[in-house]
């Protein structure tokens, strides 16, 4: 939309009709364009404030609800009335990964499906090493766990500008990866295990351009090894 039709829109939505060029619409269409959207913000798996001191309830505030609800709600508003609505979250990332016209819904669905599996990445009092199984695959890929911290930090301050550092699977062994933007592992045939959010909005308010000080909290006093391990099954 036109920002001058977006004013127009904007000054005549309390009026109850929408001027559009070609005249007015009735009202009925107008609801139908702010109806609730086919995709939701998960609630968060913590209070705001669980992680601190390590991330900020401050942080977690913007981050949560206005950099991820954003994302959400840019999502319905660019698949609002197509068959994309009707979809999974994860079919819609696979389905627009690789057609540049559907950037926008590629970008803000991954962007959802990031947030939300970061969120789940995460735990007050988490940290330290993984047990069990997670903790052999560790050493198998990585030597030790210290390998596995060193690749994982390494490869967050090695994303250059926005992006994500990831633990994932794939091809039965375990690899830390980094994607840029909204990139995702869900759609290079990976399976993600845990990650870590290196966009400067995940942690400039509490380490500014700390990022090697973040990530190293994240893997320190933050992972939530529990869930990775449901990951890898
Ligand atoms: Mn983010």
């Amino acid at each position: 939309m036109k920002r001058r039709e977006f004013l127009t829109v904007a000054a005549a939505g309390s009026a109850g009709v929408l001027l559009a060029p070609g005249g007015i619409v009735p009202a009925a269409q107008a609801v139908e364009t702010t109806a609730p959207g086919a995709f939701a913000l998960p609630a968060l798996p913590f209070a705001e404030n669980a992680l601190e001191p390590f991330i900020s309830a401050r942080t977690l505030s913007f981050h949560y609800g206005k950099h991820h609800k954003t994302y959400v709600d840019n999502l319905n508003k660019f698949t609002a009335g197509t068959p994309l609505a009707k979809l999974p979250l994860e079919v819609v990332i696979k389905e627009t990964a690789t057609d540049a016209g559907k950037a926008s819904v590629f970008n803000n669905s991954a962007q959802v499906w990031n947030h939300t599996f970061f969120w789940r990445s995460m735990k007050a009092g988490g940290g330290g090493q993984p047990g069990g199984n997670l903790h052999k695959q560790i050493e198998k890929a990585f030597g030790d766990f210290a390998g596995f911290k060193k690749a994982f930090v390494e490869a967050g301050l090695a994303q250059f500008g926005s992006g994500w550092v990831w633990l994932v699977s794939e091809s039965g062994a375990l690899k830390v990866v980094k994607t840029a933007n909204a990139d995702t592992p869900l759609v290079h045939g990976q399976k993600a295990l845990l990650t870590c959010d290196v966009w400067e909005h995940a942690y400039y308010l509490d380490y500014q351009n700390r990022r090697k000080d973040f990530v190293e909290a994240f893997v320190d006093h933050l992972a939530n090894w529990d869930f990775a391990a449901q990951q890898l099954g």
